[in-house]
């Protein structure tokens, strides 16, 4: 949203009264048709707002989408989430997060949807997204760390959002399954997509993108036995600027200890308490490799820690890990 429109929009919500359209020039020192302009510009953006000749406007409701000025609210950051993009359909946030990296956006600029039409998980998955009921977002960052740490990222997003999650929701049995999921009762509520412009050396820029299922209740037909949603795990309604706002709040402080440090030391703890393989028997699949292993940890890289049945412990950098089932 443009600044100005995010100000008048402050200004309705912090009002319960109407607001003439005279006094929002006098404040803003705009005109008429400017103030009409941006009061179109929030109706676009399904805020409700009355207009009635003689008294002004009044905003009405909130539409609980997360638009900057709902989520700023919530917000204590320095500077993630100082813009928020908010689109209500796009092609994938990643890819727009990525077009306006490129052009030089800077460092916190969020981009959030309501909806996208090509959603995309690990190696062009899907990632469906229906309206309406989802968080599908990505954040630029430019940390200035080489290349080899950007997975990193992704668990450090992880433990920000499994914290986030429980603010919301204590009692949610919420895993994280390394490298990308946050998992329930075994089912998917959340992936994160990490992706990045580097040399060796130098990191350009990373684009974190984060799909969780909030209020979502129905799952596709072709989920049904691997995705959940925060809503039918509680039976409760979540505000998605509030979630959103949580999460950054924790990532922020995560990722500034994280561009200090050398690696993954300082939240391997946190890590391995909501981790969902934590010594357990599973596969991994590398695409062109299956390994087998019991998971002992997470290294301070960020690799999955695996023991096999030689007794040698493997790094194992990337994959797709799926639990063995269990010697009785
Ligand atoms: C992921 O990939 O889990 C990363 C997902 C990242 C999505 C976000 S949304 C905002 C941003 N913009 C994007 O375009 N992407 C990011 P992966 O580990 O490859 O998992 C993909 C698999 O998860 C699919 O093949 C499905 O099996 C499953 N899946 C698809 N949609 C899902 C959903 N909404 N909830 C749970 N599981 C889903």
């Amino acid at each position: 949203m443009h600044d100005l429109t995010t100000q008048i929009f402050n200004r309705l919500a912090d009002d319960n009264n109407f607001l003439s359209g005279e006094r929002l020039c006098q404040e803003f020192g705009i005109t008429r048709s400017a103030v009409w302009k941006h009061i179109r510009l929030l109706r676009n953006d399904g805020y409700q707002i009355e207009a009635v000749t003689g008294r002004g406007y009044r905003l009405s409701a909130m539409t609980g989408r997360p638009v900057e000025a709902e989520v700023l609210p919530f917000l204590k950051c320095r500077y993630l989430g100082k813009q928020i993009d908010y689109h209500p359909i796009t092609t994938s946030t990643n890819l727009l997060a990525k077009a306006m990296a490129v052009a030089g956006a800077p460092q916190g600029c969020v981009v959030v949807a309501d909806s996208q039409s090509g959603g995309r998980g690990r190696m062009g998955r899907v990632w469906h997204s229906p309206p309406g009921v989802n968080l599908y977002c990505s954040l630029i960052l430019r940390p200035a760390v080489p290349s080899i740490r950007v997975p990193q990222l992704t668990l450090l997003l992880a433990v920000a959002i499994h914290r986030a999650l429980l603010q919301l929701s204590p009692e949610l049995e919420a895993m994280i399954k390394w490298p990308n999921d946050i998992l329930v009762h075994g089912k998917k509520l959340c992936g994160v997509l990490c992706e990045m412009q580097s040399e060796p050396d130098l990191t350009h820029f990373v684009v974190a993108g984060i799909g969780i299922n909030v209020n979502q209740n129905e799952i596709p037909p072709e989920l049904k036995e691997s995705a959940t949603s925060l809503f039918l795990e509680s039976g409760q309604l979540f505000s998605r600027p509030e979630l959103l706002a949580l999460i950054l709040n924790y990532f922020e402080p995560l990722y500034d200890e994280w561009v200090l440090q050398d690696d993954l030391t300082f939240l391997l703890p946190a890590l391995e308490a909501s981790a969902l393989l934590q010594s357990k028997e599973v596969t991994i699949d590398q695409r062109n490799r299956i390994l087998t292993g019991t998971v002992t940890g997470i290294a301070k890289g960020g690799e999955l820690k695996l023991r096999g049945a030689d007794g040698e412990t493997l790094l194992v950098s990337s994959g797709e890990a799926h639990l063995r089932k269990q010697r009785s």
